[in-house]
């Protein structure tokens, strides 16, 4: 069910009742003690919680708020009491989730699940919560609140019919913000937005159906100049899924507010939107990362402004682009897809190993093609051909594991690719070269840091241990194939490692979901309307 909630109508008094609640941003999914996690984990955070958290607190009631970066003991921390806990979740930290959940529900609290894994998954997270939330706005939340009762064994699914027209700003965010941040011991990056969804629509993209719309920039100028009372130099991460797309009004309204280049900014946007005008407005602005979406060297060209260019043509024409960029902004990531249905052979993964030769000083970002639930409209056609793979959600972070079996290679081939192109962007000559091209001492530390890390290293290991299994063992192989259902050994204990003790209260069935539970809700969806009409 879609919309305001609708259950036992309580007592007036009910509804004056000032609640318990608490919010958790799950921004890790597993205890951690490595230096990036604990330099960086905080700077991940997501501004919803801290927005739920806020609003909570306007509506009266009494609120705890919760950023798990991995340090944190939920033994010691998780709310004892709490009448209301929402939790924010991503879908590789939805097992944790779920596991939390169970056990708060013992507590006696009424559970509510947010942010990307309810969008993705609501059918699968309604087993295991009271309330999965879709698309956000006060008034919902306020029913809720007012509601707060248990909707089991299915909880009730709450979505508006869009993105809300206005959030609060990081003025009113700023004690949630604040206890974010200082979990962060060096950089402290604060997460704003100014727009919601894209005018494009990637057909892989969870935005793709989401109309753009701008926020308010009058509030955008007010937090610009609140956070230079907080901080010497501020750093802000724009979270717009595409930022730039209307450009002037963003720079007029920042030029507006603050003295150029005083507050240092990171942003993701389309290379299309780069061009050299743009950049020199950035860097006069401060704008010191950019994250662009290369994606593949054979699809989606208008992302890159390389229009119907393919292969090599669009290598060099990228590379080009790219090194522009460079010119301006001092941190760049590139971010590519691997395993599209459009690369095919040695080529796409020799192009990048290319880049990185052409455009040394950029930190490219690899994603294995990952199909999350109902995010994008491409899914539906995964999911008719029977292609997504039931990987537990605790695998999909878009490089844990990939859920779609790739059209035009075998899993072992597709895996001594994918080691071939990590060892090469990670080896020592290429970091040194990297480090050569960038400038300044922070862009330097921070590819150095994450080439060492997770996002290199640490990467490069655990597909060398996927591909062993792959070879090796059969029914690991069986799985990956989709000839078996039963989750290989490996798996099922790198889930109990991370859970630590939650892993007792993750509910049964857990593990499992159907893979095309969007196209199964979808069939539904259009039955239902056959029977009304
Ligand atoms: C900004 C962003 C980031 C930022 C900030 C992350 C963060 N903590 O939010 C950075 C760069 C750090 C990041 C990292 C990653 N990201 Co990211 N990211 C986004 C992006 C572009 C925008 C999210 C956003 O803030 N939107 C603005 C808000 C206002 O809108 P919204 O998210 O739609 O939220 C609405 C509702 O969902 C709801 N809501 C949201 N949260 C909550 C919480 C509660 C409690 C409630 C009640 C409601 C609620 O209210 C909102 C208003 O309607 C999305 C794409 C997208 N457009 O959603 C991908 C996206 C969320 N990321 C994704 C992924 C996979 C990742 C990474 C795993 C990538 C990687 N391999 O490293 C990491 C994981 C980081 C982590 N903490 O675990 C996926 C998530 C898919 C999934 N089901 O898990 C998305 C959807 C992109 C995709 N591939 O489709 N990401
Ligand atoms: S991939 Fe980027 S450009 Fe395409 S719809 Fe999504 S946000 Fe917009």
């Amino acid at each position: 069910m879609t919309g305001t909630p609708h259950s036992v109508k309580a007592p007036i008094f009910f509804y004056m009742k000032k609640l318990r609640v608490c919010v958790i941003d799950l921004i890790n999914k597993t205890p951690s003690k490595a230096v990036w996690t604990r330099i960086m984990n905080a700077n991940f955070a997501n501004l919803m919680p801290q927005v739920i958290a806020t609003w909570c607190e306007q509506e009266g009631h009494e609120v705890c708020f919760l950023p798990y970066t991995g340090f944190e003991d939920f033994e010691k921390e998780i709310p004892k009491d709490a009448d209301m806990v929402f939790i924010s979740s991503f879908s590789h930290t939805a097992l944790l989730a779920y596991a939390l959940s169970n056990r708060l529900r013992a507590n006696g609290a009424i559970t509510v699940l947010g942010g990307p894994h309810a969008r993705c998954y609501p059918q699968d997270a309604l087993k295991y919560f009271d309330y999965v939330f879709g698309f956000t706005k006060k008034e919902l939340l306020r029913d809720v609140l007012q509601d707060c009762s248990q909707h089991r064994p299915v909880g009730q699914h709450v979505s508006a019919n869009k993105q809300p027209e206005s959030l609060p700003g990081v003025r009113e965010r700023w004690r949630f913000i604040k206890q974010t941040l200082d979990k962060a011991p060096f950089i402290k990056i604060v997460p704003m937005i100014g727009s919601m969804g894209c005018p494009y629509t990637c057909s892989f993209c969870i935005d793709s159906t989401v109309p753009y719309q701008l926020l308010s920039f009058d509030l955008i100028k007010e937090d610009l100049q609140f956070l230079r009372t907080q901080f010497k130099r501020p750093w802000v991460v724009w979270h717009d899924p595409n930022f730039g797309i209307k450009f002037d009004e963003y720079m007029t309204a920042i030029e507006e507010s603050i003295p150029p280049d005083s507050i240092t900014f990171i942003a993701e946007s389309s290379l299309s939107l780069l061009s050299e005008p743009h950049l020199q407005r950035l860097k006069n602005n401060g704008f010191w990362g950019m994250l662009p979406g290369i994606e593949s060297w054979f699809d989606l060209g208008n992302k890159s402004r390389t229009g119907k260019k393919e292969g090599l043509e669009k290598l060099n024409r990228v590379a080009e682009h790219v090194n522009m960029v460079l010119d301006y902004i001092p941190y760049v990531q590139t971010n590519f897809v691997l395993g599209l249905d459009n690369d095919a052979g040695p080529l796409p993964f020799e192009l990048s190993k290319k880049f990185i030769d052409m455009s040394p000083g950029a930190f490219p970002g690899y994603s294995l093609l990952t199909s999350y639930g109902q995010a994008a409209p491409l899914n539906l056609e995964y999911q008719r051909e029977n292609r997504v793979l039931p990987f537990p959600f605790h695998f999909l972070n878009s490089f844990h594991c990939m859920n779609l079996k790739p059209k035009n290679y075998s899993w072992p081939e597709f895996y001594d690719h994918v080691i071939d192109l990590t060892a090469y962007t990670f080896s020592w000559p290429a970091i040194i070269k990297r480090l050569r091209a960038n400038r300044g001492t922070s862009p330097r530390l921070v590819n150095f840091l994450r080439a060492v890390s997770n996002a290199g290293h640490g990467r490069l290991k655990y597909y060398k241990e996927i591909r062993r299994h792959l070879r090796q063992d059969s029914s690991f192989r069986a799985y990956f194939d989709g000839e078996t259902t039963e989750l290989p050994a490996f798996f099922l204990q790198r889930i109990k490692n991370d859970l630590g003790p939650l892993w007792e209260w993750l509910p049964e069935g857990a593990l499992f979901h159907d893979p095309n539970a969007y196209l199964k809700s979808q069939k539904r969806l259009k039955v239902e309307k056959k029977d009304a009409a």
